[in-house]
């Protein structure tokens, strides 16, 4: 169905056919604005941003691009099209036909879920709020922009299915999803990853690099659920969450690209004579991927998992590419996993395969994050230097699972606790990285100009040259 833009909210889900639904998210629309406002990123709330909207959910309208005032954006409600006779695909009622409405004995499990999905999408738009005040440049900030305002759509995916599908319950948890605070002390927002600080650029190309790859790898999993609405809303999500990850790999190629130029221009590796120079130095980058990547390995929540299980053997979450798996039931299949034998060492637990759903979709997505990493090392090793660029282990830093605790080097390899603190800042970023880092932050914003320390990009948004003025600052 076409996308219905005059209505208050644009949707085509048929939203004015439901009045009860209608009015019910007509009074949540503007506690959401208030919220952007609010939280949503400071200053340039007036300014024209070059913006895609979706116009339809289909491969020509929704990448529709105009200058927009961020708080005019069209944030709606956005399904993918309805999949004919679409049966289960996995669990205990493989081949059934798919749920339209949510069953009695899922409810609190299918709540859990959506909630925990949409609580991530404000997250990151406050833990963003302050970057475009030390933008790179022009096209970075549009950026930027483009992620948060997609952001806040996302938002609006899972409002609306708590509001359609789970009664007075889902109006309430739509209302805490605007009063948890990336951060907070009292009221933080629910996964770990999403209350650190992202108050400088390099790491808000690892977030988008690694943290939006989790949001691609859980949307895909909730894209195969058996409650369809959720499925089409995140497989239309997920059409939105390509660019966020393009930003990430590209924004990591830029600086490392900058860097290498400089390396190769003053013929040194030496970090000290690299900072002087203004370029983020290989060994800082390494203990950023250490950090950023090791903390989204917990969101995939523990190895050997009952609610997993649980979501999987019910048909509620599936794997990413259920289709590519050859065994959709595994009902009584088992799987090895390595755990910490608590003798300083490692031993192998067999489970059923259903408990450990979460380690298989975690290893699809490490395999996903190596093809950056491995592109980034292609780059480094053409212009002639000698530095790999290596993904830590999942053993390495967690504060879920099975290795929640267990000190280990970035390798694998378990260490005493006084080792790993001895050893931090040779593993992740130190105080003086941070400082050195937030040193380099300073907003440029002339346009086709760049930072010091980040080079151009290759080309512009939707065949525009790089020098557009994508933001117009009023
Ligand atoms: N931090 O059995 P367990 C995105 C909790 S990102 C804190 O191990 P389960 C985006 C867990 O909630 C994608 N707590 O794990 C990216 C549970 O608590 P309760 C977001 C954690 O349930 C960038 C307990 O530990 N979407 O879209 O099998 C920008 C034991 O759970 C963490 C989703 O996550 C953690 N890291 O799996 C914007 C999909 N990990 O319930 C957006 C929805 C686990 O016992 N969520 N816990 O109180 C899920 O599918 C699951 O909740 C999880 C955990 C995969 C997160």
């Amino acid at each position: 169905m076409a996308i219905n833009y005059q209505e208050r909210i644009p949707n085509n889900v048929d939203l004015g056919n439901d009045r009860r639904l209608q009015r019910a998210l007509e009074h949540w629309q503007p506690r959401f604005l208030d919220w952007w406002q609010e939280l949503g990123p400071e200053g340039f709330q007036t300014s024209d941003v070059y913006l895609r909207t979706a116009t339809s959910v289909d491969a020509k309208g929704w990448a529709t691009f105009g200058a927009v005032k961020m708080p005019d954006y069209r944030w709606g409600i956005f399904l993918a099209d309805q999949e004919k006779d679409r049966t289960i695909g996995f669990g205990d009622d493989f081949g059934k036909p798919v749920w339209q409405q949510v069953p009695g004995e899922y409810r609190s499990i299918l709540r859990r879920l959506i909630v925990t999905q949409g609580d991530t999408e404000p997250a990151s738009v406050e833990q963003q709020r302050l970057l475009g005040q030390t933008c790179p440049s022009l096209f970075d900030l549009r950026n930027l922009f483009q992620v948060n305002v997609e952001e806040g759509r996302h938002l609006w995916a899972m409002v609306y299915l708590l509001h359609a599908y789970f009664g007075r319950d889902g109006r309430e948890e739509a209302e805490d999803l605007l009063m948890r605070h990336s951060g907070s002390e009292d009221n933080p927002r629910i996964l770990g990853t999403f209350n650190e600080p992202i108050s400088e650029w390099l790491s808000f190309f690892m977030f988008t690099y690694f943290t939006d790859r989790d949001g691609k790898y859980q949307l895909k999993c909730l894209a195969e659920s058996s409650f369809d609405p959720l499925a089409r809303t995140c497989q239309f999500m997920l059409t939105e969450e390509a660019h966020h990850m393009y930003v990430g790999e590209t924004g990591i190629s830029r600086i490392i690209r900058r860097t290498l130029e400089i390396m190769n221009e003053l013929k040194t590796d030496d970090p000290a004579v690299l900072r002087k120079a203004g370029v983020i130095d290989l060994p800082t980058l390494q203990r950023f991927v250490n950090f950023w990547f090791s903390s989204c390995m917990d969101l995939f929540g523990a190895e050997i998992s009952s609610n997993a299980a649980i979501t999987f053997a019910n048909g509620i979450k599936g794997r990413p590419d259920e289709r590519g798996y050859e065994d959709h039931i595994a009902h009584d299949t088992v799987m090895n996993i390595e755990v910490p034998d608590e003798k300083g060492g490692v031993r192998i637990e067999e489970v059923a395969v259903r408990s450990a759903i979460n380690d298989q979709v975690r290893n699809a997505y490490i395999k996903d994050c190596m093809v950056g990493v491995t592109r980034w090392n292609r780059m480094i090793k053409k212009s002639g230097i000698d530095f790999v660029i290596e993904l830590p282990s999942s053993r390495f830093r967690r504060n879920i699972g099975a290795w929640a605790g267990v000190p280990t080097t970035p390798n694998g390899e378990i260490i005493s606790e006084a080792e790993f603190n001895r050893r931090h800042d040779e593993f992740l970023p130190s105080e003086s990285d941070r400082v050195y880092i937030h040193s380099l932050m300073q907003q440029v914003t002339e346009p086709g100009k760049m930072a010091g320390w980040i080079a151009a990009p290759d080309r512009g948004i939707n065949n525009l040259p790089v020098e557009y003025e994508y933001v117009h600052l009023q």
